[in-house]
Protein backbone atom coordinates (compact mmCIF):
# COMPACT_ATOMS: atom_id res chain seq x y z
CA UNK A 1 0.00 0.00 0.00
CA UNK A 2 1.47 3.44 -0.52
CA UNK A 3 1.97 6.30 1.53
CA UNK A 4 -1.04 8.26 0.59
CA UNK A 5 -3.11 5.13 -0.03
CA UNK A 6 -1.94 4.57 3.95
CA UNK A 7 -2.90 7.95 5.03
CA UNK A 8 -6.44 7.66 3.13
CA UNK A 9 -6.89 4.56 5.16
CA UNK A 10 -5.73 5.71 8.53
CA UNK A 11 -7.61 9.36 8.26
CA UNK A 12 -10.48 6.70 7.49
CA UNK A 13 -10.09 4.87 10.91
CA UNK A 14 -9.61 7.96 12.73
CA UNK A 15 -13.38 9.40 11.55
CA UNK A 16 -14.77 6.51 12.50
CA UNK A 17 -13.45 5.99 15.92
CA UNK A 18 -14.41 9.92 16.35
CA UNK A 19 -17.50 8.96 14.54
CA UNK A 20 -18.42 6.22 17.40
CA UNK A 21 -17.25 8.28 19.75
CA UNK A 22 -19.52 11.19 19.06
CA UNK A 23 -21.89 8.74 18.82
CA UNK A 24 -23.51 8.66 22.17
CA UNK A 25 -24.00 12.52 22.01
CA UNK A 26 -25.51 12.45 19.46
CA UNK A 27 -28.03 9.43 19.54
CA UNK A 28 -31.63 10.10 20.70
CA UNK A 29 -31.69 10.61 24.56
CA UNK A 30 -33.65 8.18 26.27
CA UNK A 31 -37.32 9.65 27.01
CA UNK A 32 -38.04 10.70 30.50
CA UNK A 33 -40.64 8.36 32.17
CA UNK A 34 -43.79 9.72 33.41
CA UNK A 35 -42.24 9.51 36.82
CA UNK A 36 -39.25 11.77 35.94
CA UNK A 37 -41.40 13.62 34.29
CA UNK A 38 -43.52 14.46 37.63
CA UNK A 39 -40.95 15.03 39.53
CA UNK A 40 -39.79 17.85 37.51
CA UNK A 41 -43.47 19.47 38.65
CA UNK A 42 -42.61 18.07 42.43
CA UNK A 43 -45.03 15.53 42.13
CA UNK A 44 -44.60 11.79 41.79
CA UNK A 45 -46.80 9.64 39.50
CA UNK A 46 -47.24 6.11 40.34
CA UNK A 47 -49.03 2.68 39.90
CA UNK A 48 -50.84 0.23 42.23
CA UNK A 49 -49.60 -3.06 42.25
CA UNK A 50 -50.56 -6.43 43.12
CA UNK A 51 -48.32 -9.30 44.11
CA UNK A 52 -49.97 -12.03 41.84
CA UNK A 53 -48.59 -10.10 39.14
CA UNK A 54 -44.45 -10.37 40.40
CA UNK A 55 -43.75 -13.01 38.49
CA UNK A 56 -44.51 -11.74 35.27
CA UNK A 57 -41.16 -9.99 34.40
CA UNK A 58 -42.17 -7.74 31.59
CA UNK A 59 -44.27 -6.42 33.75
CA UNK A 60 -42.22 -5.84 36.11
CA UNK A 61 -39.92 -4.08 33.93
CA UNK A 62 -42.07 -1.30 33.03
CA UNK A 63 -43.66 -1.07 37.01
CA UNK A 64 -39.82 -0.68 38.31
CA UNK A 65 -38.86 1.70 35.15
CA UNK A 66 -41.77 4.27 34.34
CA UNK A 67 -43.01 5.11 37.43
CA UNK A 68 -41.70 6.81 40.92
CA UNK A 69 -44.36 5.78 43.42
CA UNK A 70 -46.26 2.94 44.15
CA UNK A 71 -49.52 1.49 45.77
CA UNK A 72 -49.86 -2.03 46.84
CA UNK A 73 -53.44 -2.43 45.79
CA UNK A 74 -54.14 -5.58 48.23
CA UNK A 75 -51.27 -6.49 50.08
CA UNK A 76 -51.82 -4.21 53.02
CA UNK A 77 -55.37 -4.42 53.52
CA UNK A 78 -56.69 -6.45 57.09
CA UNK A 79 -57.64 -9.36 55.62
CA UNK A 80 -53.98 -10.14 54.04
CA UNK A 81 -51.92 -7.95 57.26
CA UNK A 82 -53.71 -9.75 59.99
CA UNK A 83 -55.57 -12.90 59.00
CA UNK A 84 -56.15 -14.18 62.59
CA UNK A 85 -56.59 -11.95 65.20
CA UNK A 86 -53.42 -10.77 67.04
CA UNK A 87 -51.83 -13.28 64.51
CA UNK A 88 -49.94 -10.36 61.65
CA UNK A 89 -48.42 -11.30 58.18
CA UNK A 90 -46.18 -8.83 56.03
CA UNK A 91 -44.78 -10.93 53.48
CA UNK A 92 -46.77 -9.65 50.45
CA UNK A 93 -46.60 -5.79 51.62
CA UNK A 94 -43.21 -6.48 52.35
CA UNK A 95 -42.71 -7.67 48.70
CA UNK A 96 -44.43 -4.83 47.20
CA UNK A 97 -42.28 -2.46 49.61
CA UNK A 98 -38.73 -4.21 48.69
CA UNK A 99 -39.63 -3.85 45.12
CA UNK A 100 -40.03 -0.05 45.35
CA UNK A 101 -37.01 0.59 47.52
CA UNK A 102 -34.71 -1.18 44.25
CA UNK A 103 -36.42 1.22 42.20
CA UNK A 104 -36.48 4.05 43.92
CA UNK A 105 -40.21 4.39 44.40
CA UNK A 106 -42.62 5.98 46.64
CA UNK A 107 -45.00 3.72 48.67
CA UNK A 108 -48.54 4.58 49.50
CA UNK A 109 -49.67 2.90 52.50
CA UNK A 110 -53.19 1.38 51.34
CA UNK A 111 -55.25 1.16 53.53
CA UNK A 112 -55.47 0.79 57.85
CA UNK A 113 -59.67 1.12 58.28
CA UNK A 114 -62.04 -0.58 55.67
CA UNK A 115 -65.36 -2.02 55.44
CA UNK A 116 -64.38 -4.91 52.57
CA UNK A 117 -61.67 -7.25 52.59
CA UNK A 118 -61.78 -7.36 56.44
CA UNK A 119 -60.90 -11.31 58.02
CA UNK A 120 -63.75 -13.23 58.81
CA UNK A 121 -62.80 -13.70 62.29
CA UNK A 122 -63.54 -9.54 62.50
CA UNK A 123 -66.79 -9.80 60.79
CA UNK A 124 -68.21 -12.91 61.86
CA UNK A 125 -69.08 -12.52 65.55
CA UNK A 126 -70.41 -9.15 67.65
CA UNK A 127 -68.07 -6.59 69.58
CA UNK A 128 -68.70 -4.55 72.15
CA UNK A 129 -67.45 -0.56 71.40
CA UNK A 130 -64.46 -1.54 74.07
CA UNK A 131 -63.11 -4.48 72.50
CA UNK A 132 -63.48 -3.32 68.70
CA UNK A 133 -61.04 -0.02 69.98
CA UNK A 134 -59.05 -2.27 71.70
CA UNK A 135 -58.90 -4.69 68.10
CA UNK A 136 -58.52 -1.47 66.09
CA UNK A 137 -56.06 0.36 68.22
CA UNK A 138 -53.95 -2.86 68.07
CA UNK A 139 -54.32 -3.27 63.71
CA UNK A 140 -53.60 -0.27 63.11
CA UNK A 141 -50.54 0.68 65.51
CA UNK A 142 -49.08 -3.05 64.35
CA UNK A 143 -49.11 -2.24 61.19
CA UNK A 144 -48.24 1.23 60.82
CA UNK A 145 -45.03 0.50 63.11
CA UNK A 146 -44.03 -2.26 60.91
CA UNK A 147 -44.17 0.55 57.87
CA UNK A 148 -42.76 2.98 59.95
CA UNK A 149 -40.55 5.00 57.51
CA UNK A 150 -41.29 3.21 54.44
CA UNK A 151 -44.29 4.77 53.26
CA UNK A 152 -45.03 8.51 52.46
CA UNK A 153 -48.50 8.17 52.95
CA UNK A 154 -51.62 5.78 54.50
CA UNK A 155 -55.48 5.78 53.95
CA UNK A 156 -56.30 5.67 57.54
CA UNK A 157 -59.73 5.29 57.04
CA UNK A 158 -61.13 4.32 53.60
CA UNK A 159 -64.49 4.51 51.52
CA UNK A 160 -66.64 6.08 55.32
CA UNK A 161 -68.92 8.40 53.18
CA UNK A 162 -72.33 7.38 51.43
CA UNK A 163 -72.95 9.26 48.13
CA UNK A 164 -75.67 11.26 49.78
CA UNK A 165 -72.78 12.09 52.26
CA UNK A 166 -74.12 9.68 55.22
CA UNK A 167 -71.56 7.93 57.11
CA UNK A 168 -71.27 4.47 55.93
CA UNK A 169 -72.90 1.61 58.28
CA UNK A 170 -69.44 0.26 58.37
CA UNK A 171 -68.60 -2.03 61.45
CA UNK A 172 -66.56 0.11 62.94
CA UNK A 173 -69.09 3.21 62.36
CA UNK A 174 -72.01 1.13 63.97
CA UNK A 175 -69.85 -0.40 66.81
CA UNK A 176 -68.36 2.90 67.63
CA UNK A 177 -69.78 5.90 65.87
CA UNK A 178 -68.47 8.55 64.05
CA UNK A 179 -65.39 9.50 66.45
CA UNK A 180 -63.84 5.67 65.28
CA UNK A 181 -62.28 8.14 62.25
CA UNK A 182 -60.61 10.65 64.80
CA UNK A 183 -59.50 7.75 67.13
CA UNK A 184 -57.83 6.13 64.13
CA UNK A 185 -55.86 9.03 62.67
CA UNK A 186 -54.39 9.94 66.24
CA UNK A 187 -53.35 6.07 66.96
CA UNK A 188 -51.96 5.51 63.33
CA UNK A 189 -50.11 9.24 64.11
CA UNK A 190 -48.72 8.01 67.51
CA UNK A 191 -47.11 5.21 65.35
CA UNK A 192 -45.26 6.89 62.84
CA UNK A 193 -45.01 10.84 63.14
CA UNK A 194 -44.17 10.98 59.77
CA UNK A 195 -46.15 9.50 57.05
CA UNK A 196 -48.98 11.82 56.07
CA UNK A 197 -52.09 10.49 57.20
CA UNK A 198 -55.52 10.63 54.85
CA UNK A 199 -58.63 10.01 54.38
CA UNK A 200 -59.65 8.27 51.19
CA UNK A 201 -62.83 7.68 48.61
CA UNK A 202 -64.31 7.59 45.40
CA UNK A 203 -66.86 9.80 43.81
CA UNK A 204 -65.59 12.47 45.07
CA UNK A 205 -63.32 14.29 42.58
CA UNK A 206 -66.00 17.19 42.03
CA UNK A 207 -67.93 19.31 44.37
CA UNK A 208 -71.45 17.20 45.40
CA UNK A 209 -72.62 15.80 48.27
CA UNK A 210 -70.24 12.67 49.19
CA UNK A 211 -66.93 15.25 48.84
CA UNK A 212 -68.87 17.90 51.27
CA UNK A 213 -69.35 15.63 53.89
CA UNK A 214 -65.34 15.29 53.51
CA UNK A 215 -65.10 18.95 53.80
CA UNK A 216 -67.09 19.30 56.63
CA UNK A 217 -65.28 16.32 58.42
CA UNK A 218 -61.52 17.68 57.42
CA UNK A 219 -62.50 21.20 58.92
CA UNK A 220 -63.94 19.91 61.79
CA UNK A 221 -61.10 17.42 62.61
CA UNK A 222 -58.26 19.96 61.79
CA UNK A 223 -60.19 22.58 64.41
CA UNK A 224 -59.91 19.80 66.90
CA UNK A 225 -56.38 19.27 66.66
CA UNK A 226 -56.95 15.45 65.46
CA UNK A 227 -53.69 14.67 62.72
CA UNK A 228 -55.62 14.72 59.41
CA UNK A 229 -53.00 15.70 56.40
CA UNK A 230 -54.72 14.50 53.22
CA UNK A 231 -57.20 14.25 51.37
CA UNK A 232 -57.37 10.81 49.17
CA UNK A 233 -59.73 11.28 46.14
CA UNK A 234 -59.56 7.52 43.90
CA UNK A 235 -61.00 8.79 40.61
CA UNK A 236 -62.84 5.80 39.37
CA UNK A 237 -64.14 7.37 36.62
CA UNK A 238 -66.37 5.86 33.35
CA UNK A 239 -66.93 7.66 30.09
CA UNK A 240 -70.48 6.91 30.01
CA UNK A 241 -71.01 8.87 33.10
CA UNK A 242 -68.77 12.03 32.42
CA UNK A 243 -66.17 13.97 33.10
CA UNK A 244 -66.03 15.80 37.14
CA UNK A 245 -65.51 19.10 35.17
CA UNK A 246 -65.14 21.11 39.14
CA UNK A 247 -61.97 18.27 39.86
CA UNK A 248 -59.35 21.22 39.89
CA UNK A 249 -61.96 23.41 42.21
CA UNK A 250 -62.61 21.04 44.49
CA UNK A 251 -59.20 19.65 45.23
CA UNK A 252 -57.98 23.27 45.97
CA UNK A 253 -61.10 23.62 48.29
CA UNK A 254 -59.21 20.62 50.57
CA UNK A 255 -55.79 22.26 49.83
CA UNK A 256 -57.35 25.66 51.22
CA UNK A 257 -58.28 24.00 54.18
CA UNK A 258 -54.76 22.63 54.89
CA UNK A 259 -54.66 19.14 53.77
CA UNK A 260 -52.80 17.69 51.00
CA UNK A 261 -54.63 16.29 48.15
CA UNK A 262 -53.34 13.05 46.11
CA UNK A 263 -55.00 11.28 43.14
CA UNK A 264 -54.76 7.71 44.31
CA UNK A 265 -56.56 5.24 41.98
CA UNK A 266 -57.43 6.62 38.74
CA UNK A 267 -58.73 4.41 36.13
CA UNK A 268 -61.32 5.50 32.88
CA UNK A 269 -63.75 2.34 32.10
CA UNK A 270 -65.78 2.34 28.98
CA UNK A 271 -68.11 -0.28 27.85
CA UNK A 272 -66.41 -2.62 25.57
CA UNK A 273 -65.28 -2.84 22.67
CA UNK A 274 -63.09 0.13 23.01
CA UNK A 275 -62.91 2.39 19.43
CA UNK A 276 -60.65 4.79 18.70
CA UNK A 277 -62.85 7.90 19.44
CA UNK A 278 -63.37 6.36 23.37
CA UNK A 279 -59.88 5.53 23.68
CA UNK A 280 -58.93 9.18 22.43
CA UNK A 281 -62.05 10.60 24.88
CA UNK A 282 -59.97 8.78 27.58
CA UNK A 283 -56.81 10.07 26.33
CA UNK A 284 -58.36 13.73 27.13
CA UNK A 285 -59.77 12.86 30.15
CA UNK A 286 -56.54 11.37 31.82
CA UNK A 287 -54.47 14.87 30.53
CA UNK A 288 -57.60 16.47 32.06
CA UNK A 289 -57.25 14.63 35.37
CA UNK A 290 -53.39 15.33 35.49
CA UNK A 291 -53.59 19.02 34.60
CA UNK A 292 -55.88 19.41 37.77
CA UNK A 293 -53.49 18.30 40.13
CA UNK A 294 -50.45 20.02 38.13
CA UNK A 295 -53.03 23.35 38.97
CA UNK A 296 -53.30 22.57 42.69
CA UNK A 297 -49.90 23.36 44.20
CA UNK A 298 -50.75 20.76 47.17
CA UNK A 299 -51.72 18.17 44.87
CA UNK A 300 -48.45 16.10 45.45
CA UNK A 301 -49.27 13.41 43.31
CA UNK A 302 -51.13 11.13 40.63
CA UNK A 303 -51.31 6.83 41.03
CA UNK A 304 -53.15 4.70 38.56
CA UNK A 305 -54.63 1.68 39.78
CA UNK A 306 -52.50 -0.41 38.16
CA UNK A 307 -50.52 0.49 34.76
CA UNK A 308 -51.83 -2.51 32.09
CA UNK A 309 -55.39 -3.33 30.74
CA UNK A 310 -53.90 -6.92 31.86
CA UNK A 311 -54.44 -6.26 35.47
CA UNK A 312 -57.37 -4.28 35.84
CA UNK A 313 -59.38 -4.69 38.71
CA UNK A 314 -62.59 -3.46 36.18
CA UNK A 315 -63.61 -6.60 33.85
CA UNK A 316 -64.46 -8.92 37.17
CA UNK A 317 -66.35 -6.18 39.00
CA UNK A 318 -68.21 -4.02 35.93
CA UNK A 319 -68.85 -7.02 33.19
CA UNK A 320 -68.62 -5.61 29.82
CA UNK A 321 -66.24 -2.81 30.84
CA UNK A 322 -62.80 -2.31 30.81
CA UNK A 323 -59.78 -0.64 28.90
CA UNK A 324 -59.31 1.59 31.95
CA UNK A 325 -55.79 1.68 31.97
CA UNK A 326 -52.69 4.11 29.98
CA UNK A 327 -51.37 0.35 28.92
CA UNK A 328 -53.14 -2.36 26.95
CA UNK A 329 -53.10 -6.13 27.83
CA UNK A 330 -50.19 -6.63 25.50
CA UNK A 331 -48.21 -3.86 27.72
CA UNK A 332 -48.26 -1.34 24.48
CA UNK A 333 -48.68 2.29 25.31
CA UNK A 334 -52.51 3.59 24.77
CA UNK A 335 -53.47 7.15 23.44
CA UNK A 336 -53.89 7.73 27.38
CA UNK A 337 -49.79 7.23 28.15
CA UNK A 338 -49.31 9.45 25.07
CA UNK A 339 -51.73 12.35 26.80
CA UNK A 340 -50.23 12.15 29.78
CA UNK A 341 -46.41 12.09 28.87
CA UNK A 342 -47.50 15.53 27.25
CA UNK A 343 -49.10 17.24 29.71
CA UNK A 344 -46.12 16.48 31.92
CA UNK A 345 -44.27 18.21 29.24
CA UNK A 346 -42.67 14.93 27.69
O1 LIG B 1 -57.69 -3.45 43.21
C1 LIG B 1 -58.34 -4.09 44.26
C2 LIG B 1 -58.85 -5.44 43.79
O2 LIG B 1 -57.79 -6.28 43.44
C3 LIG B 1 -59.71 -6.06 44.85
O3 LIG B 1 -60.28 -7.24 44.35
C4 LIG B 1 -60.79 -5.08 45.26
C5 LIG B 1 -61.72 -5.60 46.31
O4 LIG B 1 -62.66 -4.65 46.65
O5 LIG B 1 -60.17 -3.90 45.75
C6 LIG B 1 -59.50 -3.25 44.74
O6 LIG B 1 -59.06 -1.98 45.14
C7 LIG B 1 -60.04 -1.08 45.65
C8 LIG B 1 -59.32 -0.17 46.63
O7 LIG B 1 -58.70 -0.95 47.62
C9 LIG B 1 -60.27 0.83 47.23
N1 LIG B 1 -60.97 1.56 46.22
C10 LIG B 1 -61.64 0.78 45.20
C11 LIG B 1 -60.66 -0.20 44.58
C12 LIG B 1 -61.37 -1.01 43.49
O8 LIG B 1 -62.31 -1.86 44.05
Amino acid sequence: MSLSRHLIALSAAVCLAAGLAAAPATAEPRPRTLGELARKHHKYFGSATDNPEFTDAAYLKLLGSEFGQTTPGNAMKWYATEPERGVFDFTAGDEVVAFAKAHHQKVRGHTLVWHSQLPAWLTERDWTAEELRAVLKNHIQTVVRHYKGQVIHWDVVNEAFNEDGTYRESLFYKTLGPGYIAEALRWAHEADRHAKLYLNDYNVDGIGPKSDAYYTLIKQLKADGVPVEGFGIQGHLALQYGFPADVRQNMQRFADLGVEVAVTELDIRMNLPATPSMLATQATWYADYVKACLAVRKCVGVTIWDYTDKYSWIPSVFPGEGAALPYDENLRPKPAYHAIREVLGG
